[in-house]
């Protein structure tokens, strides 16, 4: 599923953040120790390879709604921007903590002069958000840095589950429609 706006394109797609192989940064959805761990993280540092961790880990630890860049290393992609999203009912406020994320990641994102930019639904799985309260913020949080954008073209969200896309979709609707 494709919207454009302000001549960047956003897409939907289902599948797996480490096959992004058309996209110069993916962003990882990070500890505050920039370690491996679990879930997208730990598919990232595999996929990357363990220089991946020796440049990330020294950049730790991170606050809630940072984001950090390094190299993407044997990832098909150049860059990798880290972003520590809020533990659902623990980071507070977590509404503007997650919108910082993305807003964070993409800012990083422009200064870099990088085109085009994959997200995974930071904080949707071991940090608790209910997906459709975060496709909510995440996409509004998009939406907004879309008017200062200069260099990102492509904005990319990668969903894991049909049903995450599915909830995600729906709120594009909303949002950029
Ligand atoms: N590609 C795209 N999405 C994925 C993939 C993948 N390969 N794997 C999982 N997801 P999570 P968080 C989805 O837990 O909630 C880690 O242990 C998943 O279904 O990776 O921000 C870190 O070390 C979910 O919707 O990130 C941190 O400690 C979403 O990606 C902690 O988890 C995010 O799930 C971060 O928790």
């Amino acid at each position: 599923m494709i919207f454009k706006y302000n001549n960047i394109q956003i897409e939907l797609v289902q599948g797996d953040i480490t096959k992004q192989s058309d996209i110069t940064a993916i962003v990882n959805a990070a500890n505050a120790e920039l370690l491996p761990g679990g879930g997208v993280a730990g598919a990232i540092h595999r996929a990357a390879g363990q220089e991946l961790e020796m440049e990330s880990h020294p950049l730790a630890p991170v606050k809630p709604g940072e984001a950090v860049i390094t190299k993407g290393y044997n990832l098909a992609n150049e860059f990798v921007i880290h972003c520590l999203g809020p533990v659902y009912g623990l980071d507070k406020p977590e509404d503007k903590l997650l919108a910082a994320c993305y807003q964070n990641a993409l800012q990083l994102a422009d200064e870099k002069n990088i085109e085009s930019i994959a997200f995974p639904a930071i904080s949707t799985g071991a940090f608790g958000f209910p997906i459709k309260l975060a496709a909510e913020i995440s996409l509004k949080a998009i939406r907004e840095m879309m008017d200062k954008l200069k260099q990102v073209k492509t904005i990319r969200m990668v969903l894991f589950a049909d049903h995450d896309l599915d909830i995600y979709a729906q709120e594009a609707k909303k949002v950029f429609n």
